[in-house]
């Protein structure tokens, strides 16, 4: 792939194609693991970026993780099995990675150090070093443990009750990892939203007992992960670009094959729904703990809608496509109560606005969201681009497909965090 492409309009996009594996249950995966006793096979795991440097972590604390094609294999040696990393723990690009691990390595009985890129270095991580810190955690960091490159000497924890003020999967599950750690004290989390659940699911595939309420969840200390096998879903965050393509390309039809369709992460297809697009969703067996469904798109006629409240984090990744949706529905689209998009990969309230009016949409930003005008007619003819934000890259890539003028679309390498395959699986449907 090039860093810079220059991408043009097509005529319709058809046919089938199954998306990779999800990246929150892929990396989830490899962690969970690498903390159980035996053997643990994943199938469909993303090659992404990110989850590619969720291995290179553990394989750095002394895990023996195999990669075949589409096959990896975690030699697990339990909690006790990971050895002090003689290196610097680099997470490169992922959030995901950066976060549960120190929840993970806080309770280890050895020092570890956390690097990742620059855009690592400008997220928030005090909602995990706070948390971790009140169940004894030691973790440095720059601004006091707020910025990587941090630092943690495990130790011994304790259990607590934590009020989120975030609806965070990340902050949830640091915690309940480390909760995992205490001596037989019980560790509950608490947010204001539910955020997705594929921690809480997956420790239960591995034996763990996890209790949940509405908007808790709780572990109790000293629980042993079991080795397991595990099938990865396809992504709905990935599968969202195709479904956005599908609606708003002319004389489309596309089948998307086996995407996960968690509840906590559905919020894609609730929106599509309620802006009218012509959706069905056809429910497989499970092969997993994760509910699986083929999703079929076409064309749509679309309206405009509001989107809020407990809405929010189940599409918080998918709100950049969903902006470019928005473009072609008749009328106002209200993003709000989306202040999280500011410490993502980008601050994604400022890089959908700013890439979308480069190539004609109507669109401003507000305090904690957006608001959409649509129907707007997309004029391209512009240098865009990912400002290295994987999920920024690929909605610009889809908006290309309806734009009069081709587009100049620069740092598009970024893609290859979450969809490897983008680009071979755009073509495959152009028409
Ligand atoms: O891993 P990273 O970089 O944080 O990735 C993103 C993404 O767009 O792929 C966010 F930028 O996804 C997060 C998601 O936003 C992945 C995630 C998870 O696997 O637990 C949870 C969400 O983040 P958060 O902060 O709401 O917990």
């Amino acid at each position: 792939m090039t860093d810079v492409l220059k991408l043009s309009k097509v005529t319709s996009l058809a046919g089938t194609i199954e998306v990779p594996g999800d990246k929150s249950i892929s990396h989830r995966a490899v962690m969970f693991g690498a903390m159980a006793n035996g053997k643990t096979e994943i199938k469909n795991f993303l090659m992404g970026a990110d989850c590619l440097s969720t291995v290179s972590c553990f394989r750095k604390m002394g895990v023996s993780i195999d990669i075949q094609e589409g096959l990896v294999t975690v030699e697990g040696k339990g909690l006790e099995g990971l050895k002090e990393p003689s290196e610097i723990l680099d997470v490169g690009n992922s959030g995901t990675t950066t976060r549960l691990m120190m929840g993970i390595l806080a309770g280890a009985n050895f020092h570890s150090c956390i690097i990742g890129d620059e855009s690592i270095a400008r997220r928030p991580m005090s909602r995990v070093t706070k948390p971790l810190r009140m169940m004894g955690a030691k973790i440095d960091g720059r601004e006091d443990g707020q910025y990587t490159p941090l630092a943690i000497r495990g130790t011994s924890l304790k259990g607590i009750h934590y009020e989120s003020p975030v609806a965070s999967a990340q902050v949830k599950s640091a915690v309940l990892l480390a909760g995992l750690q205490t001596n037989l004290e019980e560790t509950t989390v608490t947010e204001p939203h539910k955020s997705r659940d594929h921690t809480e699911r997956m420790l239960r595939a591995f034996g763990v007992e996890v209790n949940e309420d509405e908007r808790s969840a709780t572990v109790k200390g000293g629980q042993r992960l079991k080795a397991t096998n595990i099938f990865v879903p396809g992504d709905i965050s990935s599968a969202a670009f195709f479904l956005v393509a599908g609606a708003i390309v002319p004389n489309s039809e596309i089948l998307l094959k086996n995407v996960g369709i968690n509840p906590t992460r559905t919020g894609i297809l609730d929106v599509l729904k309620m802006m009218g697009a012509t959706i069905e969703i056809i429910p497989q067996q499970d092969q997993t703990f994760e509910p699986i469904a083929d999703i079929l798109i076409k064309t749509s006629t679309l309206k405009g809608t509001t989107i809020s409240g407990d809405l929010i984090p189940k599409l918080i990744d998918e709100i950049p496509v969903i902006a470019l949706l928005a473009t072609q529905a008749e009328g106002e689209t209200i993003i709000k109560d989306a202040s999280e998009l500011k410490v993502k990969e980008t601050n994604r309230i400022d890089t959908v606005v700013g890439e979308l009016s480069k190539i004609g949409a109507t669109i401003k930003a507000t305090d904690d969201g957006m608001v959409i005008t649509g129907k707007t007619k997309l004029t391209g003819n512009a240098a865009v681009s990912s400002h290295g934000d994987h999920r920024i890259g690929m909605m610009l890539a889809i908006a290309s497909c309806i734009t009069d003028e081709p587009i100049e679309l620069h740092d598009s390498n970024a893609i290859g965090v979450s969809y490897p395959s983008f680009f071979e699986h755009l073509s495959l449907l152009t028409k």
